[in-house]
């Protein structure tokens, strides 16, 4: 037992010296490597080789924004399995706001000092075209600067359903009106048996790849997330890291825009499945700090190409996240102010995070905070 043991380990260990080889010679890791990276139980050699790999792409800064999450609307006609943010139409909790709230509360970021709002909801069938156009137009005309970046690729689906045009048109026409970017959602874990299995009417792999494509060429970055910790296997997760990579090589190769970030988003369980735990025994329950730690350094090792890897402090934690900070992260998203994509976050809700601290979280890892714009570009303080 003893003798085996140690052969097992002795050739864990020559696979990562391997893996480490092929990252100090500047080549890609494959599939396999992502594999044996998942199974290996040296983390901590793991996450050196990622925050060395974050070194040399993002150097010693982190970057953190003045933000501001706004949700219009909270009902949705999809029925996602992970899902805690939906309500049905009618249902206790379920609101919209019209388009004058959701620039008002852009107006009070504004007036916070954030410089970035991040805009998603639910797929609301009442809501028509000129909603989303308006809501754009009105925030754009508060400032010429404010960065918009909103909608998730499931609701510009939508969109090109309610405006009759094509993605890249429907896509052109929000950016006449305002948008600066899309978020990274809905990306989930892109493989056909997943979807089938958790969000089957809500989209499909091929869809979101399209979308976010489309958006490249045009000229409109993009964010991409994967979701981790709910249904699916080791083996799709590096399946959709790499696929991930595909369509950045893609995007940098012809686009005109590319994917500035990816966020990695553990699944946290929604209250209602809490609730009705016994009648969803697929929902697993949270993943832990490790699994955590291991799949931000494995994505910033196997996803080489998109420079900017953010730590989500309202979804992973806020002290997780400052650890994520030597395991391959070099963003911490922003002040935030208001989450409720989950309903119960892993700091019981904290949902806001003061500039001092979000500076000092990043000092403590010795690295030099930077306040950066919708772009990735560092603000200039006068
Ligand atoms: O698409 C939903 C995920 C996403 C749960 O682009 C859940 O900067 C865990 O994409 N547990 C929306 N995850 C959030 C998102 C995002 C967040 C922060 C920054 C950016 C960015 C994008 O949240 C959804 C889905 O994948 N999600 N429910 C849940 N219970």
């Amino acid at each position: 037992m003893q003798q085996s043991a140690s052969v097992e380990n002795r050739d864990k260990t020559s696979d990562l010296d391997q893996i480490e080889q092929k990252l100090e010679q500047g080549q890609r890791l494959t599939f396999e490597d992502g594999m044996t990276l998942y199974q290996s139980h040296d983390i901590f050699r793991i996450g050196k080789m990622a925050e060395k790999k974050a070194l040399e792409t993002c150097g010693n800064q982190v970057f953190y924004s003045l933000n501001r999450h706004i949700n219009y609307t909270n009902i949705c006609k999809f029925n996602c399995k992970f899902c805690g943010f939906k309500r049905w139409h009618g249902e206790d909790g379920a609101y919209t706001h019209d388009v004058d709230a959701v620039v008002d509360f852009a107006r009070q970021a504004m007036k916070d000092g954030a410089t970035e709002v991040h805009i998603v909801g639910g797929i609301h069938p009442g809501l028509d075209f000129d909603y989303y156009v308006d809501m754009l137009k009105g925030i754009r005309d508060l400032s010429p600067d404010i960065h918009i970046k909103a909608f998730t690729a499931v609701e510009i689906l939508d969109l090109v359903k309610k405006s009759k045009l094509s993605i890249e048109d429907t896509l052109l026409a929000l950016m006449d009106a305002g948008l600066g970017a899309l978020p990274g959602g809905g990306a989930e874990i892109l493989d056909d048996d997943y979807f089938n299995q958790v969000c089957r009417s809500k989209s499909k792999p091929d869809i979101w790849t399209d979308i976010h494509t489309t958006a490249h060429r045009i000229g409109l970055h993009t964010n991409c997330t994967m979701l981790y910790g709910f249904v699916e296997t080791v083996e799709q997760r590096v399946k959709h890291l790499l696929r991930l990579r595909d369509i950045q090589d893609q995007a940098l190769e012809h686009g005109k825009a590319n994917f500035q970030c990816f966020i990695p988003l553990p699944y946290l369980k929604p209250a209602w499945i809490s609730r009705e735990s016994s009648e969803h025994e697929e929902s697993s329950d949270l993943i832990d700090g490790l699994e955590d730690l291991r799949t931000i350094a494995i994505s910033r090792l196997l996803l080489d190409n998109v420079d900017n890897h953010k730590a989500f402090w309202p979804m992973q934690g806020v002290n997780l996240s400052q650890v994520a900070l030597t395991f391959g992260s070099n963003d911490l998203d922003g002040t935030v102010r208001y989450y409720t994509i989950v309903d119960k976050t892993y700091d019981n809700n904290t949902n806001t995070l003061p500039v001092e601290n979000i500076r000092s979280m990043i000092v403590e890892t010795n690295r030099i905070p930077v306040q950066r714009d919708g772009y990735y570009r560092p603000i200039q303080k006068s």
